[in-house]
C-alpha cells in the first residue's frame, strides 16, 4: 500500500466516536433493564457532582437532528455503543423489541444518509441482572454475552460491517473492579485478574459468535498509552515495564497471541492465578482489527508506595496537558501504532478514539465556538497517524473522540470532549472550531493538515 504524501489513501475511513450511556439519556425508557453504570451514578459521591446519564445528551430522542449534524461535518462513519441492557432487560434471556428497534431506527437512518454505522457491544453499561450475578466475576459470562452478541449480530450484520466486542477492558478490570473508580466500584485485588480473564473470554466467545453468523469483520477496542520511564535507572525502567503490561499487554497479548504478560504475576502477586490452556486458546480468536483508543503517553518511575503496580507517573512540565492533565503527546500515536504492527504480526488499525478535553468558552462569538487548543490537538494527532502510515502501519481509519460533549463517566459533565458543544440546560448543539476542522480534514482526505 503506498500512501500519498500530504494526503490519506482514498479509502481511509473518517468518523466520530460516542458510547451509549454517555450520550443517549432515557436509560430505562422501553422496556430497558438497569445497567450498572445507572446504578452506580445514582449512589451518592461516585461521580462529581452527583451527576448521571438520565438526561446526557438526550441523544435517545434526538439522534435523527444529530444525524443530520454528522451529514453536515461530512462523516463518513459514526462508531456508537449499544446498551446490552434495553436489548436483553435481564441481561439474559427474553429480548425487548422495543431496545432493538430504538438501534434499528439509529442504524437506517444513518445509513440513508451515507454513513456507515460501526457498532461496539459493550462499552461498560452492563445490565445490573448480570451484575447481581456476580457480573464480570462470574465465568458464566462469557456465554451471555456471546448470546447477547449472537441476537444483535442476527438483527444487524446486514447493514453493519464493522464490530467491536468490548471498549476498553482495561477500564472495566483497573477502575471497576481494582480501584473502584468506575462501576461496579469494586477495590479488590484478587477481583481484578478474575474480570480480566472473564473480560477476554466474552471476547474471544462474542467472535466464536460472530464467525457462526456474520459475514463482516470483528476487532476489539484497547486504550493504549505508551510508557516511557522517567530515568535509565533499573528501577524506573522495571516499573515501567509493569505498568505497560498491566495497562497496554494485558488484553491484547492474549486476544492476538494466546497468552498473558508474565509482568501481570509481579503486579497481582499470588492474585493473579495460572489460567486453563483451553480458555486462554479460546481467547485467541483471529480478528479482522484492532482498535485503538489514544489519548497519551506517561512518563513512569518507581514508586513502592503506589498500590498495586509500584509505579507512578512523572508529570512532564513544560508541556502542553489537556483539561483532563493529560500531556498532549501526538508522538506517543505515531509510536504505537508502529508498535501494535511490530509486536502483533501488522493487523488492521482502526484508530477508534483520539481527542482531547479543554474548558471551552461559554458562549460562541458567532456561530462556531472556539477551540484552538483542540484543532491542534487533532491536527497532530491526524498528522501523527499519517506518518506511521508512510512507516508502513496498515490504518484504515480514524473516529475522533467525541461527536458531543458527553457524560465523562465519574467526572460527569465537567469534562467536554465534543467537537460540538452541548449545552445541557436546553440541549442546543452549537459546533466548535474543531468541528469546521474536522469536516475541513474529511472534505480534503487530510490535505488540509
Ligand atoms: O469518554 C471516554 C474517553 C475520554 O477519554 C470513553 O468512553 C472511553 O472509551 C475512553 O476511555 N476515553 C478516554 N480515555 C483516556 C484515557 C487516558 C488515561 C490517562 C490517565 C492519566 C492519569
Amino acid at each position: 500500500m503506498t500512501v500519498p504524501t500530504n494526503r490519506f489513501p482514498d479509502d481511509f475511513v473518517w468518523g466520530c466516536a460516542t458510547s451509549a450511556y454517555q450520550i443517549e439519556g432515557s436509560p430505562l425508557a422501553d422496556g430497558a433493564g438497569m445497567n450498572v453504570w445507572h446504578r452506580f451514578s445514582h449512589t451518592r459521591g461516585r461521580v462529581v457532582n452527583d451527576e448521571n446519564g438520565d438526561i446526557a445528551c438526550d441523544h435517545y430522542r434526538r439522534y435523527e437532528s444529530d444525524i443530520e449534524l454528522m451529514k453536515q461535518l461530512g462523516l463518513q462513519a459514526y462508531r456508537f455503543s449499544i446498551a446490552w441492557s434495553r436489548i436483553l432487560p435481564e441481561g439474559t434471556g427474553r429480548v425487548n423489541p422495543a431496545g432493538l428497534g430504538f438501534y434499528e431506527r439509529l442504524v437506517d437512518r444513518l445509513l440513508e444518509k451515507g454513513i456507515q454505522p460501526t457498532a461496539t457491544l459493550f462499552h461498560w453499561d452492563l445490565p445490573v441482572a448480570l451484575d447481581d450475578r456476580g457480573g464480570w466475576l462470574n465465568r458464566d459470562i462469557a456465554g451471555w454475552f456471546a448470546d447477547y452478541a449472537e441476537s444483535v449480530f442476527r438483527r444487524f450484520d446486514d447493514r453493519i460491517k464493522l464490530w467491536a466486542t468490548l471498549n476498553e477492558p482495561w477500564v472495566v478490570s483497573d477502575n471497576g473492579y481494582l480501584h473502584g473508580t468506575a462501576a461496579p466500584g469494586h477495590r479488590s485485588l484478587f477481583e481484578a485478574p478474575i474480570a480480566t480473564h472473564n473480560l477476554m473470554r466474552a471476547h474471544g466467545a462474542a467472535v466464536q459468535a460472530y464467525r457462526a453468523t456474520g459475514r463482516h469483520q470483528i476487532g476489539l477496542v484497547v486504550n493504549i498509552e505508551p510508557k516511557y520511564p522517567a530515568s535509565t535507572s533499573s528501577e524506573d525502567v522495571a516499573a515501567t515495564r509493569r505498568a505497560e503490561a498491566q495497562m497496554n499487554r494485558q488484553f491484547i497479548e492474549p486476544a492476538m497471541l494466546g497468552r498473558y504478560p508474565e509482568e501481570l504475576r509481579d503486579v497481582f502477586g499470588e492474585a493473579w492465578p495460572d489460567w486453563p490452556a483451553s480458555d486462554v486458546e479460546q481467547i485467541r480468536q483471529p480478528i479482522d482489527f484492532i482498535g485503538l483508543n489514544y489519548y497519551t503517553r506517561a512518563v513512569v518511575r518507581n514508586d513502592p508506595g503506589a498500590w498495586p503496580l509500584r509505579a507512578a507517573p512523572v508529570r512532564q512540565s513544560q508541556v502542553a496537558h489537556t483539561e483532563m492533565g493529560w500531556e498532549v503527546f501526538p508522538q506517543g500515536l505515531t509510536d504505537t501504532l508502529l508498535w501494535i504492527k511490530d509486536r502483533y504480526g501488522a493487523p488492521p488499525i482502526y484508530v477508534t478514539e483520539n481527542g482531547a478535553a479543554f474548558a471551552d468558552p461559554a458562549t460562541a462569538a458567532g456561530d462556531v465556538l472556539d477551540d484552538p487548543r483542540r484543532v491542534e490537538y487533532f491536527r497532530t494527532h491526524i498528522r501523527a497517524v499519517h506518518d506511521a502510515m508512510r512507516a508502513g502501519v496498515d490504518v484504515r481509519g480514524y473516529f475522533a473522540w467525541s461527536m458531543l460533549d458527553n457524560f465523562e463517566w465519574a467526572l460527569g459533565y465537567s469534562k467536554r470532549f465534543g467537537i460540538i458543544h452541548v449545552d445541557y440546560a436546553t440541549q442546543k448543539r452549537t459546533p466548535k472550531a474543531s468541528a469546521t476542522f474536522y469536516s475541513g480534514v474529511i472534505a480534503s482526505n487530510g490535505a488540509v493538515l
